[in-house]
């Protein structure tokens, strides 16, 4: 059983992946949610829900959408690494469209930020949510920047953030690298209800990802939203240890395919930069 938030939720990216998934699982918990998406949504609403279509870089539009909700989790945009012009208008102008409406309407956001936001971090290298920026993509690097947009609407206006930094949330790992980096779905799930009815979260980093012992990753914020993992990957840990993509880029980085696509250096530099 699931508590119902006493305000709407405004959900973007409803029709993607994630989207979908939250969608049908707040939806039958009885949340009421806005449900929006430049795509249609491909699924029934579900009971005491609404869907409209709208575009990220349509900002009457979000405010209108957002008018009366008191959380806003923000999934939609460009979710892999796409050119430059292709990122900025739904990732950066749309994000702040989602912050100008949490700002009106005094809402939370939580922002699916991602790893490749830090993605050009060691793989050896155990990081605290603390740690530095290291974006691997045009997509990563919008990312960090929708993390410190996060921080700025904290400090100047008190909009209150969740940046969950998630992995991998697929239906189950595929590859070796998602043994440290995958996020279940019902992982997802419980992290947004935790975000959303959480006392207090000012503006915060959790790491998304399920309880994987071969995770790169340790301290955040979880502790104050009262999120603790259920799921983990080390049961596939059999079948996907040798699944590796040969790539010396691509295994040496936490962002795996994303550091190593578009990679110009004849060589990575011989260490870490950054602790
Ligand atoms: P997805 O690509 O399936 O969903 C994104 C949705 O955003 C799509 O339905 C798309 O139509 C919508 N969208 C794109 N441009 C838009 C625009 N201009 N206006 C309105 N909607 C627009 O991606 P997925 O996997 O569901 O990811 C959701 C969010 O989580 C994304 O922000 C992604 O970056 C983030 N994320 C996902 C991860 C994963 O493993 N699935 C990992 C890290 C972050
Ligand atoms: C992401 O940020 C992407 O949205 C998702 O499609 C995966 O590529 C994921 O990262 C990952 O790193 O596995």
């Amino acid at each position: 059983m699931v508590d119902v938030p006493t305000k709407p939720v405004l959900l973007t990216g409803a029709a993607g992946a994630l989207g979908r998934v939250l969608a049908r699982n707040l939806g039958a918990a009885g949340w009421k949610l806005v449900l929006t998406d430049i795509a249609p949504f491909p699924d029934p609403v579900p009971a005491g829900c609404r869907f409209v279509r709208a575009d990220l870089n349509d900002g009457p539009t979000i405010l209108r959408l957002a008018e009366g909700c008191g959380m806003i989790l923000h999934f939609g945009g460009i979710s892999t690494e796409h050119p430059f012009e292709t990122v900025l208008g739904p990732n950066i102008r749309g994000l702040f469209h989602i912050y100008e409406a949490a700002r009106r309407e005094k809402a939370r956001v939580l922002f699916a930020s991602s790893n490749h936001a830090i993605g050009f971090h060691e793989r050896s290298e155990p990081l605290d949510a603390d740690c530095q920026l290291l974006p691997d993509s045009f997509y990563g690097l919008s990312k960090a920047y929708g993390e410190l947009m996060g921080r700025m609407y904290w400090f100047k206006h008190g909009v209150e953030n969740v940046n969950v930094r998630i992995g991998s949330s697929f239906p189950e790992p595929v590859d070796a690298r998602m043994l440290s980096t995958w996020l279940s779905y019902d992982d997802l799930t419980r992290l947004c209800v935790r975000a959303t009815l959480a006392e207090r979260t000012e503006s915060c980093v959790v790491w998304g990802a399920s309880a994987n012992a071969r995770t790169y990753w340790r301290a955040d914020s979880r502790a104050a939203l009262g999120w603790l993992p259920q799921d983990s990957a080390d049961g596939f840990a059999g079948q996907l240890a040798g699944k590796v993509s040969g790539d010396p880029v691509a295994e040496r980085y936490q962002g795996g395919g994303y550091t190593a696509m578009d990679y110009t250096r004849a060589a990575p530099p011989p260490g870490p930069l950054f602790k």
